[in-house]
């Protein structure tokens, strides 16, 4: 009896918790599911402290989306906890363990040489966030580094992140940017930050690689477990569960990567640790949004081969995928079935992919007939593609989502190509419900982003944080998480690079 009232009292308290919208931070759940792994798959790793932290920057959409509530009373407190100065109560900082293929090599140990997972929390609504420091000194796994990151990178993580979650495309996120006056040697002296970063799990094809390389094949169930129990618990009680779990990351990989490429988005390192096992884009390092459109473009002018061009994002995709089923191999343990299904699943990775790109591209294009399969809508976004190269991808798309391309010519630099292309969508729009341009220019703006985080924008927002004018840094996080609407004021930010604007992107992070 006295047990039932309990009962009774704990549900409504536990009500009581969802109808309030968000935890105070010293009352957060912590569930560090991940810390209670064994050691293989992390070290412990306590950040270090910096000189005075400041607040940078602070993206309230992301508080809210993992329902942790801060007063205004609070913003010293918040400082210290996200800057790493102090742990919040509750909290098993880690580094994670990983290894991976790097520019097609496997490298033995990777692991969070920067990055450190102060705690996961489960947020009001029973969902559970990693909480991970960017910069917060040296772990277990920097080898030669000292763990912190410049401001610079931070701030191109901080609004890269949110332009890509804001645009609909699976991503980590990015809660807040603190910074310091102590000085980062780099190949110059720099200011440093820390980021923290958000997602439902940092776990990477390397973390996998790791324990398969390592000859580890029980640890290899033991992860591949932890994640079904924590992001695929509906497969948990299945037979063939491994299969399923593998069809997920592959579905879920190219649906990331028909994401980048309908919005001209490239990753820069597509190594094996910096792809999620959830398929979200992970590790902002020097990616970027394509502005001259061209397939071949590469965004690190150091990947001299063009690996990771854009147009070898897919296939590169794909080749990560086969990394990671070989690693999950242990699993099969000598049926073949489960091998056979991995073979199966990968050999439907390009199916899934072009699928949704050639619907992302339709859409883009105002069509609301979409039919997966049919050749002369594919044809129409390739013979599309070869017509706007040289021209800025972004702006093309919303231009034609705002000019009535059968009344008034729009600039490309292959005109020929162009106005046939012009002819062959005139024919297709005849098989809309609708062909009337208001309508579909309305559609059209509302996938056609006027802002993307371009290189040159957040270098402008970059030089006033290092002068501490933090304000272009909020102005732009404010314009990427609202894409599509027209901020007429920032027009500025819609331009593509200056003539002349020298993309210094280097190594150093
Ligand atoms: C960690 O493991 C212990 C022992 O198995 C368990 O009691 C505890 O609930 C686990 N914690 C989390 C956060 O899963
Ligand atoms: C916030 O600070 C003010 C003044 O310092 C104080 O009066 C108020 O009670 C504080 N509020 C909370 C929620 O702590
Ligand atoms: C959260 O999980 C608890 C128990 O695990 C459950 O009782 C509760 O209904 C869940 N709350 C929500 C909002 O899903
Ligand atoms: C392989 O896939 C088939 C078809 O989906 C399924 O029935 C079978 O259980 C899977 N086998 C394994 C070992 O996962
Ligand atoms: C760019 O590519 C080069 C050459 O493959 C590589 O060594 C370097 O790490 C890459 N840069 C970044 C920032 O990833
Ligand atoms: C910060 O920069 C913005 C944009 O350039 C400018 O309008 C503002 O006056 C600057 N603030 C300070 C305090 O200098
Ligand atoms: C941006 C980023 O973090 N990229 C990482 C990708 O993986 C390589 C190792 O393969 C790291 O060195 C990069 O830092």
């Amino acid at each position: 009896m006295i047990r039932a009232i309990q009962h009774v009292i704990w549900q409504i308290l536990i009500l009581a918790t969802c109808i309030a919208s968000a935890l105070h931070i010293d009352n957060i759940n912590h569930n560090n599911v991940y810390a209670n792994l064994t050691d293989s798959f992390y070290s412990i790793a306590i950040p270090t402290p910096v000189s005075n932290p400041y607040l940078i920057s602070f993206n309230t959409r992301v508080a809210n989306l993992i329902g942790i509530d801060f007063t205004l009373n609070d913003t010293d407190k918040m400082i210290q906890y996200f800057s790493g100065n102090k742990l919040i109560p509750g909290s098993k900082p880690i580094a994670m363990s990983y290894s991976g293929h790097q520019f097609g090599y496997y490298t033995p140990q990777l692991g969070d040489g920067r990055a450190i997972l102060l705690t996961q929390i489960k947020s009001p609504n029973n969902q559970t966030w990693d909480l991970h420091l960017k910069g917060g000194g040296r772990t277990a796994y920097s080898r030669g580094g000292d763990g912190r990151a410049v401001l610079r990178s931070t701030i191109r993580e901080y609004l890269g992140s949110e332009g890509v979650a804001a645009l609909g495309i699976p991503t980590t996120r990015s809660l807040c940017i603190t910074g310091t006056d102590d000085p980062v040697y780099r190949e110059n002296v720099e200011t440093g930050a820390m980021l923290i970063r958000v997602a439902p799990s940092h776990i990477r094809f390397g973390s996998f690689e790791l324990q398969y390389y390592s000859k580890n094949q029980y640890n290899v169930k033991v992860l591949a477990d932890h994640v079904i129990e924590e992001h695929f618990s509906i497969f948990k009680n299945c037979k063939n569960k491994y299969s399923l779990f593998f069809e997920q990351v592959v579905r879920r990989t190219a649906v990331m990567i028909a994401d980048w490429m309908s919005v001209g988005y490239e990753n820069g390192v597509m190594n094996t640790d910096n792809m999620s096992i959830l398929g979200l884009t992970i590790d902002y390092g020097p990616f970027g949004f394509v502005e001259e459109y061209d397939p071949d473009w590469v965004v690190n002018h150091s990947d001299d081969e063009g690996r990771y061009s854009l147009r070898n994002q897919p296939s590169i995709g794909l080749w990560n995928l086969e990394r990671l089923s070989l690693a999950l191999s242990p699993l099969d343990h000598g049926s073949g079935l489960f091998l056979k299904n991995m073979t199966n699943l990968l050999a439907d990775f390009m199916n899934i992919y072009n699928e949704h790109y050639y619907m992302n591209m339709n859409k883009k294009l105002g069509l609301t007939i979409i039919s997966d399969y049919a050749q002369e809508d594919r044809d129409l976004v390739d013979n599309l593609l070869d017509a706007i190269i040289g021209v800025d991808y972004t702006n093309f798309f919303r231009e034609l989502s705002s000019t009535d391309v059968f009344v008034k010519n729009i600039f490309v630099k292959r005109k020929e190509k162009f106005s046939t292309w012009v002819e062959s969508y005139k024919k297709r729009l005849l098989k809309e419900p609708n062909s009337d341009f208001e309508e579909r220019s309305q559609r059209m703006k509302k996938t056609n982003p006027k802002y993307i985080p371009r290189t040159h924008a957040m270098q402008t927002a970059i030089e006033a944080a290092q002068s501490k004018n933090f304000s272009i840094v909020n102005d732009l996080l404010n314009l990427y998480q609202n894409p599509y609407d027209e901020h007429p004021e920032y027009e500025e930010y819609s331009l593509p690079a200056p003539k002349g604007f020298k993309n210094t992107l280097t190594c150093s992070s």
